[in-house]
């Protein structure tokens, strides 16, 4: 008791010294005007000394000139004396528009000889409920005493002649919103409000007593972040040494705990009662919780979601599920920029514009942009790959892959999908061994080994690391691999962006993957970007499961056109589920092109004057090309664009709507697309696209998409997108001879003879035509495969199957001859046989190795392999 009585004195003793001491102050004249009361605000003694009055007729007021964002602002207040029951006294900073911020200080009076309450609140995005009520330590009557709102980017303090008496701390990294970015004005006013003022409105204003008077000295500013109007930008003169950085140091953490302590009456923190009145299942069970798992509980109740907790039983009766479903709130809070608030208020946001129909693009109006054309095999298409090779050292590799791929509808991730079957490589094995085989074409050219990033997900992260551990990362160094995990985002039930519950754990929140737009703010936050950069990388080429690698050629254009972002794009047949790049204008004059995602793109064509929306023109396709999620950022210009995100891409929402108009048939997320990244981009980046040839959409994208029952009904003439048209892509891409059409699984499809390689022995066109000379014959029926680096066919006639080994090291082989034999046959195999493995019978057929020559080379030369 003795300690405390001494700190008090001291503290008073701090107090008066800061009154006398005074600080430098601003006229009134120049800082506010008088904004109501008729006559009953007034300014005196040249501008130094501001009254406000309040009598029977009215109140008054006033409100600053300028405009804050940030700052630390003073102004000395000497309240209404005496008997100034139910009269406010409100001072306070406030923007203005329906999500408005708002500081308040605000003096509710109380009888002769009762104290007065000192009322504080902080609105953000027009909500407030975050009140913090005192008494004070001195009649605020008596004398002027200086209130202080010290506002910066980490806390606003609330200060009572210096003291500290509540911190406001920014808190956006666990979902509370924070006034950081509209300014805001200083308003104050002297009223009546005797319904709720005085002992919750039990006690009236006594206008015996009136006029009533509110006095206000030495104003102070300085230094302070403004405006004077709103056309204007806000200029600071803070330094780093100054108010902007403050926060409370030890000796001011003790001051406020002792007015908290001995002070404080109302805390809407601990007031429970109100806190949890939409959640009374909730209330009852907060004995059992954390205060950190409160404070989760309590952002879902701020944000309309207390549907959440309407089934929960009493304590004791789940409650290891209910500190589950808190700790998931916890995951889901802070994986997402802004928190779990930042993602309601989002879908709240995006679910309106989409409930009233509001076109994405509005104000926009689509037409065909011309990019870098791509024939395969011509000078062009050459040179550019060289030049692609060469760029290739300074890229950086990122796969994204954290789809199940829903439409295939298979039982695995679909890296570790077979590419083809004669051979069984994965798809990752395939990405893996061409980065190592350019790798290795580059060497003493590469500044480091070039990084691989692979986006997984929790349906594709421990799989994708299994896969890559039993495999020795295919050859690749280890440390060379980074897998980076995405992080599902909470489904959403209704157009009011209520949380969804699983279906088959009511304390756990349904979620969904946020979409392959999470790569950007992953590779952001895991710094990556600069770590590149600054190691000399210039390029990160992003490329999706199951496409061809069409990479240098892409890389060789980027370099040629200087392109900021570079898309690789494929004739697209109209309404094929791929997006359209398109060119949009505003009418404003901003101008971008940019993927339209399938689903928009013929609604924006049907609302901006194309009535027929999305169709073929004469050459057979849509005039948007298909976009195919192959993109090649500038390393440099990324990363200052995704600096200034955060690394967050545009979301949207795509709620699918039931009969009754209203409710949803499935609950939604949001989402954002890999492919989006360019349109924050400002209108001077060079934006621009590759597109590859009607003739040599095989190379770069025959994706595996569609289960075969699905690809069956695929409209003739539109590409199936399916196992079977995958597989046949890459026998095309690799073959000689004329194919055969065979229908499998429904699916008519040409069938080239199997030829594959390594990437180490052939990764661009020039390579493969040094290594296999004019007279070389292999029929549609045969089956070659070709491993070492340095084997060159020469002469060969095959008809059947050879399969050689060679290691990387002997060089040269040169195998050739005419070789004849029974090989490996195709038989069809049906998709609903499930005898079968199912990476094989999505396929619609399987090899019999019947009677494979299979060659072993351990020396170079030439060799005859004639029956
Ligand atoms: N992916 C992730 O890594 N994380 C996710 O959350 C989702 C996906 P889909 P879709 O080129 O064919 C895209 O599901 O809907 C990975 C483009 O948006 O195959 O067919 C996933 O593992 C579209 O514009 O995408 O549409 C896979 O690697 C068009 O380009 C990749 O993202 C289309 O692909 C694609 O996932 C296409």
């Amino acid at each position: 008791m003795a300690a405390l009585a001494t700190k008090q004195s001291l503290l008073l003793l701090l107090s008066s010294l800061l009154l006398l001491i005074g600080v430098s102050t601003g006229s009134f004249y120049d800082n506010f005007d008088i904004t109501w009361g008729n006559g009953r605000a007034n300014i005196f003694e040249s501008g130094q000394l501001l009254t406000c009055t309040l009598d029977k007729i009215s109140g008054s007021g006033f409100q600053s000139k300028k405009e804050y964002l940030f700052g630390k602002i003073d102004m000395k207040m000497k309240l209404v004396a005496g008997n100034s029951a139910g009269t406010v006294t409100a001072y306070y900073l406030s923007s203005k528009g329906e999500t408005w911020d708002e500081i308040d200080f605000e003096f509710l009076g109380n009888v002769t000889g009762q104290p007065y309450v000192l009322h504080t609140n902080v609105f953000t995005g027009g909500k407030g409920n975050r009140e913090m009520q005192f008494y004070l330590w001195f009649d605020p009557t008596a004398d002027f005493h200086t209130y202080t709102v010290l506002w910066n980017p980490l806390n606003i303090i609330f200060l009572v002649d210096g003291i500290p008496i509540r911190v406001f701390k920014n808190n956006e990294a666990h979902g509370v919103a924070y006034p950081k970015s509209q300014p805001m004005k200083i308003y104050s006013s002297l009223w009546e409000a005797d319904d709720w003022a005085t002992q919750g409105g039990l006690v009236k204003t006594d206008w015996a007593n009136a006029p009533f008077s509110a006095f206000y000295r030495s104003f102070n500013d300085v230094d302070c972040c403004s405006r004077t109007s709103i056309w204007n930008s806000v200029t600071c003169k803070a330094n780093s040494n100054s108010w902007m950085w403050t926060t409370l140091n030890p000796n001011q953490v003790g001051q406020m705990k002792w007015v908290q302590d001995e002070y404080m009456i109302y805390n809407y923190c601990t007031d429970y009662k109100r806190v949890f009145s939409s959640a009374p299942a909730l209330q009852s069970n907060l004995g059992i919780l954390s205060p950190d798992l409160i404070e989760l509980a309590k952002i879902l109740l701020e944000n309309d979601q207390s549907h959440l907790f309407l089934h929960w039983s009493e304590p004791r009766v789940c409650d290891k599920e209910k500190l589950e479903f808190l700790h998931q709130i916890g995951r889901l809070n802070s994986s997402y920029p802004g928190g779990l608030a930042a993602y309601i208020k989002t879908a709240k946001e995006l679910l309106a514009d989409s409930k009233i129909g509001k076109n994405p693009y509005d104000g926009f109006s689509p037409s065909v942009s011309s990019g870098e054309n791509l024939t395969f095999g011509d000078d062009n298409f050459i040179e550019m790959e060289k030049r692609g090779v060469v760029e290739a050292r300074k890229a950086a590799f990122v796969l994204v892959a954290g789809g199940l791929g829903e439409r295939l509808g298979n039982n695995g991730m679909k890296v570790a999908l077979p590419r083809e079957t004669t051979t069984g490589t994965y798809f990752l094995q395939h990405y893996i061994e061409s980065i190592v085989a350019l790798q290795e074409a580059l060497h003493c050219f590469c500044y480091t080994d070039i990084p691989f990033i692979i986006m997984t997900s929790d349906d594709t992260h421990l799989r994708t690391q299994y896969l890559l551990e039993l495999n020795s990362y295919f050859g690749m160094k280890p440390t060379q691999a980074n897998l980076l995990k995405q992080v599902n985002v909470a489904c959403l039930d209704d157009n009011d962006a209520r949380l969804a519950l699983d279906s088959n754990n009511k304390y756990k929140i349904q979620t969904k993957p946020h979409g392959h737009g999470d790569v950007h703010s992953l590779l952001y936050s895991s710094g990556l970007l600069d770590k590149w950069f600054d190691a000399g990388l210039k390029w990160v080429l992003f490329f999706q499961d199951t496409n061809g690698l069409l990479f240098t050629s892409s890389l060789g254009v980027s370099a040629t056109k200087q392109y900021h972002v570079n898309s690789l794009t494929v004739p697209r047949k109209a309404k094929e589920a791929i997006g359209g790049i398109t060119k949009l204008t505003h009418a404003d004059g901003r101008c971008m092109v940019t993927n339209v995602e399938y689903n928009q793109l013929d609604p924006l064509l049907r609302a901006s004057g194309f009535p027929d929306g999305d169709i073929n023109c004469e050459t057979g396709y849509s005039p948007f090309p298909g976009i195919i999620n192959q993109l090649i950022p500038e390393l440099g210009p990324s990363k200052e664009e995704l600096q200034k995100t955060g690394g967050a891409i545009k979301e949207f929402v795509n709620p699918k709507i039931a009969s009754d108009k209203t409710s949803f048939k499935s609950s939604t997320r949001l989402e954002c697309l890999m492919q989006d990244y360019p349109k924050t981009l400002p209108p001077t980046a060079r934006v621009g696209f590759t597109l590859i040839s009607v003739m040599d959409i095989w190379l770069a994208y025959t994706p595996v998409k569609n289960n075969p029952e699905d690809a069956a009904k695929v409209p003739k003439g539109n590409p199936y997108h399916s196992p079977t048209s995958g597989e046949m892509a890459i026998y095309r891409a690799n073959s000689l001879e004329e194919p055969v059409k065979q229908v499998l699984n429904g699916q008519e499809v040409e069938v080239w003879s199997r030829i594959t390689w390594k990437p180490k022995w052939g990764m661009i066109f020039s390579d493969i035509k040094t290594k296999v000379n004019q007279n070389c014959e292999i029929s549609q029926r045969s089956r070659m495969a070709i491993t070492g680096r340095n084997v060159f066919i020469e002469n060969l006639s095959l008809d059947g199957a050879l399969i050689t080994y060679v290691s990387c090291d002997i060089k040269p082989v040169k195998p050739g001859g005419s070789i004849k034999n029974n090989g490996w046959t195709m038989e069809t195999v049906d998709y609903k046989d499930i005898s079968v493995p199912e990476e094989i019978r999505i396929r619609g057929f399987r090899f019999n190795k019947v009677e494979p020559l299979e060659k072993k080379f351990t020396q170079p030369g030439k060799f005859s392999l004639e029956d």
